[in-house]
């Protein structure tokens, strides 16, 4: 008995010092296996070969505890590259496990195996997963749920159920043949053919009636959606019959508790409610449709719905009760959208930066290249190809290497480190800006950041060919969100108004039609960090840029060693 407890105490202490020198409180380790396979899936009447997780659709919903490991061994049995991102992440010191693909790692070859391994250190809330090549994300994605460390619990009180809630985009077509069209006639791609909620469009489209989702509650209990907004190029507007939520987290923070009729949730984003059943016994539909920002710019109308169902509401005969359908705002009401992503206020992720080291200015833009005489290639509006571009740099994804191979190889001629701090042209941002301006230089331009400087980026949008609210995503980070405004910023006005108190913290944020956001963020995390349009669309025009984080002093303020077996290009 006794030299067991000695031994014991000895392995405590062992493992204590292990958890010491690593960094890390030892958390749990899941260890997952990830087959990218072809499989046939039925919607809208039609039998499709989608590529999936393990034949899964959504995918598998990975569920950890902040502090824990994932280990995850990815499989591709399809005929695409791919890779995996896992959205919102930090992978603090980790870029190896992030995943744009031709950025931190070149794309795992049909056949080929890549083992994604990284802890989650002090985040927790909602989060996904999601390809990173071309436009597979379309159906390859799932949720990642973190919960707080054992012993602790949510800042607000415990759901009876907890759901997640993904909304996604579906095409009656390969997404990836959607996509080359667009990238053969320079056009847009086509819009997608139905919206969908845990990958069901539900029963306002064709033949879609015994496959909608549906949500169970008991009457009175309280309920947690983690709604994850996976479409491939919509922000979405979304709502449920007579019953209000309460916004608590949203991108794996927590917010000050806010309640709503409707949210509008960009792609990228997720956003975690609390619904109390406190109405008659009964089937109410939960309703997602576009928020389409942009006039005059084609969109998919179509509205997908599931089902919030009281447990005791089937009708006595067995046929259910036929829901009620929640008020909806129209495609272009940006006021609707713009006053909810208004409420968010933080409660404390970290301090917010106020003196700032680097202040960076970027054009978010549309734009289009114009061809000498009308083509096929060029079926853009007024025989142009579409492009987009921030700081006017359309941003060309490698194809013999990745950024982080290349930087860590020293392997010169994959990218350059001059992407411009501030417009290279100061024009009316948001006015009539002249057709001159329109067509962009393309580069794989990054921007080096000291380890530990204190970044504010004003995120500018612009009208030029259209104007649209964006998306802007920033891998390897949260940020605070500032500040937002509608025209040109203006520094010498606008920083005053800024939230320096308790500003949301995003890893996705919109950049208001016509107007800017300002965030701030320190670069703790060195790597290669790309920040891009979540409108997929958009990415393949070039409206991207990437950070590259230098390392701090010493191995705990530096890049890891790359893992074993990191694919070539
Ligand atoms: C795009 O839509 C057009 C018009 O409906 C159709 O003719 C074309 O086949 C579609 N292309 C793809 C790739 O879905
Ligand atoms: C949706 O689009 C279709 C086809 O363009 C159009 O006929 C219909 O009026 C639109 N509906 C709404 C609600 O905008
Ligand atoms: C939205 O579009 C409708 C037409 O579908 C139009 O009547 C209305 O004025 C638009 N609203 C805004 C805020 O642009
Ligand atoms: C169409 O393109 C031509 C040639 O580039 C240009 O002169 C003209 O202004 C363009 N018109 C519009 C409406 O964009
Ligand atoms: C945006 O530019 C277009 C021309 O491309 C112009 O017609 C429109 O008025 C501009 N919008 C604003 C708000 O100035
Ligand atoms: C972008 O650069 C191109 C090439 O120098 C130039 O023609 C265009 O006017 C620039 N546009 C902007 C918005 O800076
Ligand atoms: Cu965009």
């Amino acid at each position: 008995m006794k030299l067991q407890s000695t031994k014991c105490r000895l392995f405590l202490g062992l493992s204590f010092l292990l958890a010491f020198a690593t960094g890390f409180t030892n958390g749990k380790t899941h260890y997952h296996e990830f087959d990218i396979q072809p499989t046939a899936v039925n919607r809208l009447c039609k039998t499709q070969q989608i590529m999936t997780v393990n034949g899964q659709f959504p995918g598998p919903t990975l569920r950890v505890h902040n502090g824990d490991t994932l280990v995850i061994k990815v499989k591709n049995a399809g005929k695409y590259d791919i890779s995996l991102h896992w959205h919102g992440v930090r992978q603090m010191r980790n870029p190896w496990a992030d995943g744009p693909e031709y950025v931190t790692q070149c794309p795992i070859k049909p056949g080929g195996t890549y083992t994604y391994r990284f802890t989650i250190e002090n985040q927790e809330g909602t989060l996904w997963w999601h390809a990173h090549s071309k436009w597979l994300r379309a159906t390859v994605y799932g949720a990642l749920i973190i919960y707080p460390k054992p012993g602790s619990s949510y800042p607000f009180p415990k759901p009876a159920r907890e759901f997640p809630l993904i909304l996604g985009e579906w095409w009656n077509r390969d997404p990836m043949q959607v996509l080359r069209q667009a990238t053969i006639t320079g056009a847009a791609p086509n819009v997608s053919d139905a919206y969908t909620i845990n990958s069901q469009p539900g029963d306002l489209y064709g033949c879609s009636n015994k496959d909608t989702t549906i949500f169970p509650v008991a009457a009175g209990e309280t309920i947690l959606l983690r709604i994850i907004n996976a479409a491939l190029n919509q922000q979405l507007f979304f709502a449920i019959a007579n019953h209000q939520m309460t916004v608590v987290e949203a991108d794996a923070a927590y917010n000050k508790p806010f309640t709503t009729n409707v949210i509008m949730i960009a792609p990228g984003q997720t956003t975690n409610v609390l619904v109390t059943a406190n109405q008659p016994q009964g089937r109410y539909y939960m309703a997602a449709t576009a928020y389409a920002s942009a006039p005059g710019v084609a969109f998919d109308n179509t509205t997908t719905t599931a089902i919030l169902e009281y447990n005791s509401c089937k009708s006595k005969k067995g046929s259910p009760m036929k829901p009620i359908l929640p008020q909806l705002p129209a495609w272009n009401d940006t006021n609707t959208a713009n006053s909810f992503t208004a409420q968010f206020r933080g409660i404390s992720t970290g301090k917010v930066p106020l003196e700032i080291d680097e202040n960076l200015f970027f054009t978010i833009n549309l734009g289009v290249i114009n061809c000498a005489r009308p083509s096929f290639r060029c079926q853009g509006p007024n025989n142009t190809r579409f492009t987009a571009s921030m700081n006017n740099v359309s941003f060309v994804f490698p194809k013999k290497n990745s950024i982080l191979q290349a930087l860590y190889q020293n392997t010169p001629g994959v990218f350059t480190t001059d992407f411009p701090p501030v417009p290279p042209v100061q024009f009316d941002y948001t006015g009539n800006v002249s057709q001159q301006l329109w067509t962009p230089v393309r580069g794989t331009k990054l921007y080096k950041l000291k380890f530990g400087s204190h970044v504010q980026i004003i995120l500018q949008n612009t009208n030029i060919s259209a104007i649209e609210d964006h998306p802007m995503h920033l891998h390897g980070y949260h940020f605070f969100v500032v500040g937002s405004g509608k025209g040109n910023f203006d520094p010498k006005r606008d920083p005053a108004n800024f939230n320096l108190v308790d500003p949301p913290v995003r890893n996705t944020v919109g950049t208001t039609p016509g107007g800017w956001v300002a965030i701030r963020f320190v670069a703790d995390n060195p790597g290669v960090w790309l920040m891009h349009c979540h409108l997929d669309v958009h990415i393949g025009w070039g409206l991207a840029m990437a950070f590259l984080v230098e390392n701090g002093v010493g191995k705990l303020n530096s890049i890891e060693a790359p893992p074993p077996m990191l694919p070539q290009c």
